[in-house]
């Protein structure tokens, strides 16, 4: 009877030890996974800063008093010298720096910022050229581009002959910055600019540097960037076939760049102020790169803003 009763109290104790451990085992069980997802993250994390890394280092290793299309930086031709795609690293896994071309294709590499129209110092024609070549059904292009230039600037009224106040921003409930812009989608605060014009033009500005002045690469300015810095389009087509090479594509080993002897026919053609921003040359740089976990669970791509001798300017982990 006593033997009894203690064989069923240890059958208990075992069967309640036997759910305990189930439990905890479920528990573990969760725990390592969640580690394991950590871990897939922060190996493609790690990976992704791996090609920022890459990026900077290509970056400084290269002159860029004239910067083209076709060089590593830009477009790296995987076959012969990879440099950004598949790259592996260990066992980790791997790390890709690219971009999509005007044109759709991929380039692997970073792009300039001075192929972009910079909001934060481009003379105001500039600003005005592009929004009119993006939205030619817009009649205020010369308006809002002065409310920009407004916007940006510390005074508080409009440069003479015009010498009148600048738009007040009461209505909207906020103040006029009169200070730079230090981002791209700031600007959708300026009078006159909305979602619709943004989806525009986003694609063609850039806050970088944020300074005073800065310059636009004629070397990798797109079409409409080469319009609004007063050329014809037939010209921004001329200056882009020519520097395109004999192949008639960009990125490519036949390219022919511009420098200032080269580009001096064309620099004629332009107003002094978008005289003075032309370069053949450029300073910073956009860095996409994603790392991918060698497990193919985890994916991050770091997009950055470096200078060319790697000073970073924005940062963003996603
Ligand atoms: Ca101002
Ligand atoms: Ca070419």
């Amino acid at each position: 009877m006593k033997r009894g009763a203690i064989l069923i109290i240890t059958l208990w104790i075992l069967a309640i030890l036997a759910i305990l451990s189930i439990g905890i085992g479920g528990r573990m069980g969760l725990e390592l996974k969640l580690t394991g997802f950590y871990r897939d993250n922060t190996a493609a994390l790690y990976l992704a800063k791996a090609g920022i890394k890459r990026s900077i280092a290509v970056l400084q290793s290269e002159e860029h008093a004239v910067d083209s299309l076709n060089e590593k930086w830009s477009c790296n031709t995987e076959e012969t010298d990879p440099l950004f795609k598949d790259i592996k690293v260990g066992d980790a896994g791997t790390f890709t720096v690219n971009y999509p071309f005007y044109d759709k294709r991929v380039f692997y590499g970073v792009q300039d910022e001075e192929r972009r129209i910079n909001i934060n110092n481009a003379p105001k024609e500039v600003i005005s050229g592009l929004i009119s070549y993006l939205d030619p059904a817009n009649a205020n292009a010369g308006e809002i581009a002065a409310n920009i230039e407004d916007w940006r600037d510390a005074d508080n009224t409009r440069p003479p002959p015009d010498g009148s106040p600048e738009p007040d921003y009461s209505e909207e409930g906020y103040e006029r910055k009169d200070a730079l812009f230090d981002s791209a989608d700031e600007v959708l605060l300026v009078r006159g600019v909305d979602q619709g014009l943004f989806e525009k033009i986003k694609g063609y500005i850039t806050v970088y540097p944020i300074a005073a002045s800065a310059k636009i690469n004629v070397n990798t300015a797109s079409l409409p960037a080469l319009v609004a810095l007063g050329f014809s389009e037939d010209d921004a087509n001329a200056i882009i076939a020519r520097r395109a090479g004999e192949d008639g594509v960009e990125g490519t080993a036949d390219d022919a760049p511009f420098d200032s002897n080269s580009f001096a026919v064309y620099l004629t053609k332009l107003a002094a102020p978008s005289a003075a921003v032309v370069s053949y040359g450029s300073q910073y740089f956009r860095v996409i790169s994603t790392g991918y976990s060698s497990n193919g669970r985890a994916r991050k791509t770091v997009t950055c803003v470096a200078s060319s001798v790697g000073e970073i300017l924005f940062w963003n982990e996603e």
